[in-house]
């Protein structure tokens, strides 16, 4: 008998511990750390973090059911294919009693028009870090990648949709666009620039800048940013002839196991204090207007930031390109393996 209510109260013990989790699926450098170790703190909840470095890591994770995450962060456009798929559970908007701080303008997006399954996170823009001490040239096009002066110096994100949105805007069409003769155009330009590429890489490209062993990087702002904080001599600069803007989004994936908790977090997130202290250290915007005073001035008054519609007018969102996906994927193949 006592054996019997041993092994009950074992399980109950164990149950009942596994309820206080948490598993988080985010991109690198992407939060405050502090910030998750508090929210442990304050609400006895054990976090397990993990990253991934693009949309279709996350996707391709989600879709092999494995994981067992409870809360992911995907971009706009991925939003629309998760929830098309089944992927994301609906939210409980009535705990999300933080939503009040985040700016309208950000709410029911064409993506998710009835702020179903996400939440806005961040948004930003893809442009070019590079090094003032060994970059001569003055930088403003995406055309620098082709610059022979620069051979095995640059790298490119290892993401399909921006490497061909690069690509696209030097040949002044959309990034969404699906003609396959521009596609074709748009692979020639980018077999020939293997000439003077390093590696196609997201996350430890800002390492390579760092150490010098690169000089000129495709790259997200607030990373960009992260980075100039370590080395004056990184900046960041806006193509002109425009890329990818994007919102990173806070969604639950089908079937978590830690809803709850997973909404509750959700609503930390969205804390105005909380929201600053991530900011501050990501150095991306995000649509929370109540933590506006909190966020340090240099990055709130930052263009590249916080731009205004002029400085992004050639800046586009990646929208999905439903079936058309897989004959960008076949060139995105070819093109890593030329
Ligand atoms: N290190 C975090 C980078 C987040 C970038 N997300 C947006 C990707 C849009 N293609």
């Amino acid at each position: 008998m006592k054996i019997y209510l041993f092994v009950f109260l074992l399980i109950i013990g164990c149950s009942k511990k596994n309820e206080n989790v948490l598993y988080v699926y985010n991109w690198s450098d992407y939060i405050d750390e502090t910030v998750l170790t508090d929210f442990e703190k304050e609400y006895g909840i054990k976090i397990i973090y993990d990253t991934y470095s693009s949309n279709e890591e996350l996707l391709a994770k989600l879709q092999a059911g494995s994981g067992g995450y409870d809360v992911i962060f995907p971009s706009d456009y991925m939003v629309t294919i998760m929830a098309q798929n089944s992927l994301l559970e609906e939210l409980n908007i009535k705990s999300l009693t933080n939503l009040k701080n985040i700016d309208q303008l950000f709410l029911n997006p064409t993506y998710d028009p009835e702020q179903k399954y996400s939440i806005p996170y961040t948004s930003g823009l893809t442009g070019i870090a590079y090094r003032t001490d060994l970059v001569t040239d003055e930088i403003d096009s995406w055309k620098i990648f082709w610059n022979a002066k620069y051979k095995n110096k640059t790298m490119l994100l290892n993401d399909m949709r921006e490497v061909y949105a690069m690509a696209f805007k030097i040949l002044g069409y959309s990034v969404n666009d699906t003609d396959p003769i521009h596609l074709a155009e748009a692979q020639k330009l980018l077999i020939d620039q293997k000439k003077y590429l390093k590696k196609y890489e997201s996350d430890m490209s800002k390492d390579f800048l760092l150490t010098k062993e690169a000089s000129i990087i495709q790259q997200w702002v607030g990373d960009s940013y992260q980075i100039m904080e370590q080395d004056s001599n990184i900046a960041f600069v806006i193509p002109k002839e425009g890329s990818i803007k994007f919102t990173d989004n806070i969604c639950i994936p089908k079937g978590a196991k830690h809803k709850e908790n997973a909404e509750k977090f959700i609503n930390y997130l969205l804390r105005p204090d909380i929201a600053a202290r991530i900011i501050n250290v990501i150095s991306y915007s995000m649509p929370n207007l109540a933590a506006l005073p909190m966020v340090n001035d240099e990055i709130k008054n930052d263009k590249n930031i916080y731009p205004d519609e002029e400085l992004i007018k050639k800046y586009e969102f990646v929208l999905d390109l439903g079936e058309y996906t897989s004959t960008m994927e076949k060139a995105w193949t070819e093109l890593k393996s030329y």
